[in-house]
């Protein structure tokens, strides 16, 4: 039996996937609300193919509670931020799991953490707690870091597709996880030491940020030139071995905006280029915000609640708002003492901000001028609905005439 702690957007579809590929499973949540709501037949996200995936794993016997269960198996899969003045990892959600699975494993147990870490991290922080409770590392208890690779809003499709990575220190342990994976994944599983594991997941993440701060450096440079960066792009990655990613009003998520900060914080001296591209990823709220300042003296506007952003999740056709450059933005006009950008995104049904909408009319109704910070489709299929408005679109889905970064 597999005990999945830590039911959020990585440990419910992995739990998930593995009840329906005939692996006994029983998921962990110190929530009990979540454990409630998925107890009750309720998702606690929206995800292509999650509702398909949850009836097949209910109906393969999954259950859900908020105790930790006496077993062999564990995979550990609860957030770890960062410390925004050290940037290092705060393994605070690791370490309390792992103590709860201690008080309760079977000897010769083997904990999978699937939560991204920093290199070092079991070392540092997760063997210490083991031996601290009487047991031996290798022998009582066996530790095994198996990175997710998955992308919100593909989530299921690439669970099963990716490739992945299993780092063990015992190459009969990671064998007999990468079987436990092999249930559900089509993809190559690499088995590799667990320091190697744990970096290869941060690296991966951080070449995407670094890549996508190249970009959105490139739309600095060009707007001060006068020049149209997605046009440059396009022309440049004619070349074969060119592929520049698109630049956009910041980056969010709780994955790329995040973990290479994690290197930032562990090699100061040394990670130069991933500190610099972070701070430019970070930039860009605020250089949005400068941007809409500059098209509303171009139109003569002086009122900022006929602005409206379109757009609060850190991108589109997700519901997930973690990090993302909408709350930055609204964060950044707060400090400068000003207030009234109004708000609207189809995916957000709570009211988590000021002036927020529910109706995409009404919301179009009290702007006019929409800044397009999420390419969410609904307004990719509708933008015939702001024909009348000044658009500022940060994320190019405009075919026509409009302001841009
Ligand atoms: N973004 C841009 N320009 C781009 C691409 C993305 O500005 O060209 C922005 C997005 O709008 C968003 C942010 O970057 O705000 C991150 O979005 P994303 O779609 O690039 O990635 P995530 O954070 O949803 O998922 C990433 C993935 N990692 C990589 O692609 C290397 C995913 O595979 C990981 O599983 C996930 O992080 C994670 O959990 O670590």
């Amino acid at each position: 039996m597999v005990n999945v702690i830590g039911l959020g957007y990585i440990g419910l579809p992995t739990a998930l996937m593995m009840a329906a590929h005939g692996v006994e499973v029983i998921g962990t949540d110190y929530n009990d609300g979540v454990v409630e709501k998925l107890n009750s037949g309720e998702l606690t996200f929206k995800e292509d193919g999650i509702d398909e995936l949850f009836n097949a794993a209910v109906n393969a016997g999954i259950r859900f509670t908020s105790e930790y269960q006496v077993t062999d198996t564990y995979i550990i899969s609860v957030p770890t931020p960062y410390d925004k003045f050290s940037k290092k990892i705060d393994p605070c959600y690791v370490i309390q799991a792992l103590k709860s699975v201690l008080e309760v494993c079977d000897k010769g147990a083997i904990v999978v953490i699937e939560s991204t870490i920093s290199p070092g991290t079991i070392d540092k922080y997760v063997k210490p707690i083991v031996e601290a409770s009487g047991n031996v590392v290798g022998k009582d208890i066996h530790l095994v870091h198996a990175p997710e690779r998955i992308i919100p809003g593909k989530m299921i499709y690439e669970l099963v597709h990716n490739n992945r990575t299993i780092g063990a220190d015992d190459k009969t342990i990671g064998e007999k996880i990468k079987h436990l994976y092999s249930t559900f994944c089509k993809g190559e599983i690499v088995v590799t030491s667990i320091k190697t594991a744990e970096m290869t997941k941060v690296v991966e993440n951080t070449y995407r940020a670094v890549n996508i701060a190249f970009a959105n450096e490139l739309a600095k440079i060009c707007r001060y030139d006068g020049l149209n960066v997605y046009e440059i792009i396009k022309i440049c990655n004619m070349h074969p071995r060119v592929n520049i990613l698109q630049p956009g009003p910041g980056v969010g998520g709780h994955c790329i905006s995040v973990d290479p900060w994690f290197l930032v914080g562990d090699y100061p001296s040394l990670a130069k280029v991933i500190d610099e591209s972070m701070k430019t990823n970070d930039s860009m709220p605020d250089f949005v915000l400068n941007r809409i300042y500059e098209i509303m003296q171009e139109n003569g506007m002086t009122d900022i609640s006929k602005v409206g952003l379109y757009g609060l999740t850190y991108k589109e056709n997700v519901d997930d708002i973690r990090e993302s450059p909408t709350l930055q933005l609204l964060e950044s006009q707060k400090r400068h003492l000003a207030n009234g950008l109004k708000v609207y995104d189809p995916y957000i049904e709570e009211n988590i901000v000021d002036n927020q909408y529910h109706d995409l009319d009404e919301f179009i109704n009290a702007v006019d001028m929409v800044v397009i910070m999420v390419g969410h489709d609904e307004i990719k299929n509708n933008i015939q609905l702001l024909s009348d408005k000044i658009i500022f679109d940060t994320r190019n889905i405009c075919v026509g005439e409009c302001y841009r970064l």
